[in-house]
């Protein structure tokens, strides 16, 4: 069968549950290829590969864009539409939001997918399929999850292939991405991870991490075929339960590229930060979220105390490992005053970056729940109209509409503050302005310029300009474009 994987926006990061799924489906013998929407000729190009099923990976907000423009699609090809992706999982009921959604996937989209188009291939019943929430005949039939893919080892590496054909400038770029690992046994209120793993309670284990060798297998392999200065390990937790004495050793033999990975701060000791800095990681992202306790501990169930992140952020520090930490203001409950003093915390620890989130409670996580039972949530909001981004607006009751002003603009100046406490008394004055896309730019633009400096990938002048370029088109399409229901 022919499948077209269709994203809505010019990706500026490799889709890399799509190129996962890619993989599995061509080793089937299956046809894949991807396309990325607002591109000239995108429909043209769709038409001629003729597919017969076209795919979404959709989180929270973009799946406003991508019912919409599966719509038109269909208006055009006749074709199955299916979508996966964390929206779907944390939300089946999609489907029944547009007839043209023909199926669901909840969960690891692997084997569910070569299953699913195996039996309509082979024009065998498919609506018990397992992961899958499918429409036939006018009905929906409802499917549980199958069990956890816990051999990660054993899945084939991710097809970068099919995004770079379409999109010349993430092959460009030399900043690539890996996960070595799936899964977080935590339970942050804000955070997905909580629902998923009640989803596979019973299913497998919470964290599965690949091996030493096979995360470093599949980097040679990009490194022979698509060479780049910088990896970002995007794993929720690296390392969890992975060896770092072997993985060291290994990268910094058969890899030796700089590279970014994310870790909790409880999870950090000085051996594995030694052990890192051996492998080659420059710099840690750390979310610290809240300086406030009650806000931390009580609203975002973080279990962190401010010595954990603080011992943390210093060890980091001795061993030359830049900080990137990540911050978030504008939660329920919370005042001006809280929110200063995560802030504060940033300052007084001088992090190289503080990055800066406005609370979006995603449908399903207990923050969103506890919003709901304490009407804290703005009239009118509910799943589908949730904003697509937590860098825009909050849709969080405050006591008015001038202390939510005051979250949404501090939101906008947080990393610039943080690096230039001299200039908060100019700030606070900015802040006191209506919220306007100035600051958004002048958000994204700072953030771009502190994360480059975080990680100081070696450009050339060609990957410099495709960089910047890729970014500034991400960068517009997220408040100049297409999501029009958004009541953010
Ligand atoms: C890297 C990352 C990013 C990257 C790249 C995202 C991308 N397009 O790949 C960047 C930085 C751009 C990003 C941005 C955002 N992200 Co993000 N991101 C992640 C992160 C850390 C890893 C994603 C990943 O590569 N996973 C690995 C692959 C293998 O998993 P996967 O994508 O889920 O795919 C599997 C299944 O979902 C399924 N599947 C997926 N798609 C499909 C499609 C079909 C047809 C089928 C059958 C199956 C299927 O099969 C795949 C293989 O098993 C996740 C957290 C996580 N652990 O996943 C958050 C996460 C996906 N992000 C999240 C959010 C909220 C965002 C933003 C909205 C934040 C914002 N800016 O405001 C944006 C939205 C961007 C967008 N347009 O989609 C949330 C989504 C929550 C939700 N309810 O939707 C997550 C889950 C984090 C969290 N803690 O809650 N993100
Ligand atoms: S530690 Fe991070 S990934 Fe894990 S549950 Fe908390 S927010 Fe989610």
């Amino acid at each position: 069968m022919k499948i077209a994987f269709i994203e809505p926006a010019i990706a500026n990061v490799e889709p890399l549950g799509i190129a996962y799924l890619a993989q599995m489906l061509i080793n089937s013998g299956h046809k894949v290829k991807y396309f990325e929407s607002p591109r000239k000729g995108f429909m043209n190009n769709l038409k001629n590969f003729g597919p017969d099923v076209l795919a979404y990976s959709i989180t929270t907000g973009k799946h406003r864009i991508c019912r919409a423009l599966n719509e038109s699609v269909r208006k055009e090809i006749k074709a199955i539409s299916l979508f996966g992706g964390p929206h779907c999982t944390f939300y089946p009921k999609y489907i029944k939001s547009s007839k043209f959604i023909d199926g669901i996937c909840i969960g690891e989209g692997e084997f569910a997918i070569v299953e699913l188009l195996k039996k309509v291939e082979l024009k065998k019943s498919y609506v018990r399929t397992k992961n899958w929430w499918l429409r036939f005949k006018g009905k929906i039939y409802k499917n549980h999850v199958r069990i956890k893919i816990e051999d990660l080892d054993s899945l084939p590496f991710p097809n970068r292939d099919i995004i770079y054909a379409e999109n010349k400038d993430l092959l460009e770029s030399p900043i690539k991405r890996i996960m070595a690992s799936r899964g977080c046994p935590y339970n942050c209120s804000y955070c997905f991870n909580r629902i998923y793993n009640a989803l596979y309670a019973g299913k497998g284990k919470i964290n599965c991490h690949r091996s030493p060798a096979n995360i470093i297998a599949e980097l040679k392999m990009v490194k022979e075929k698509y060479p780049f200065t910088f990896l970002k390990i995007v794993d929720d937790t690296f390392g969890f339960s992975m060896d770092y004495n072997e993985f060291a050793e290994l990268y910094n033999h058969e890899i030796g590229i700089p590279f970014l990975c994310n870790i909790r701060p409880n999870l950090l000791d000085e051996k594995k930060i030694i052990l890192l800095k051996k492998a080659g990681c420059v710099a840690v992202t750390m979310a610290v979220e809240s300086g406030n306790e009650f806000i931390r501990n009580k609203v975002l169930n973080r279990g962190l105390s401010l010595e954990t992140m603080s011992n943390a952020i210093k060890l980091l520090k001795k061993h030359g490992l830049r900080v990137w930490t990540q911050n978030i203001i504008g939660n329920p409950g919370e005042s001006f005053e809280m929110a200063m003093e995560t802030y504060n915390f940033n300052v007084n620890h001088s992090v190289d970056f503080a990055e800066c989130f406005l609370l979006t409670p995603f449908f399903g996580t207990e923050i969103y729940n506890y919003c709901i039972k304490n009407d804290l949530l703005e009239k009118g909001i509910d799943v589908d109209n949730m904003s697509q981004s937590y860098w825009l607006g909050s849709c969080i009751q405050f006591n008015s509409q001038k202390d939510k002003n005051k979250f949404i603009n501090f939101h906008k100046f947080f990393g610039f503050a943080t690096k230039h406490p001299k200039l908060f008394p100019i700030i606070m004055l900015l802040i006191k302005l209506p919220p306007n896309n100035f600051f958004v730019l002048f958000n994204r633009f700072y953030d771009a310029w502190r994360i480059s400096r975080v990680i100081r990938a070696k450009f050339t002048i060609f990957n410099l300009i495709t960089t910047i370029k890729v970014n500034i088109s991400f960068i517009i399409s997220y408040f100049i474009k297409t999501d029009k229901n958004s009541k953010l």
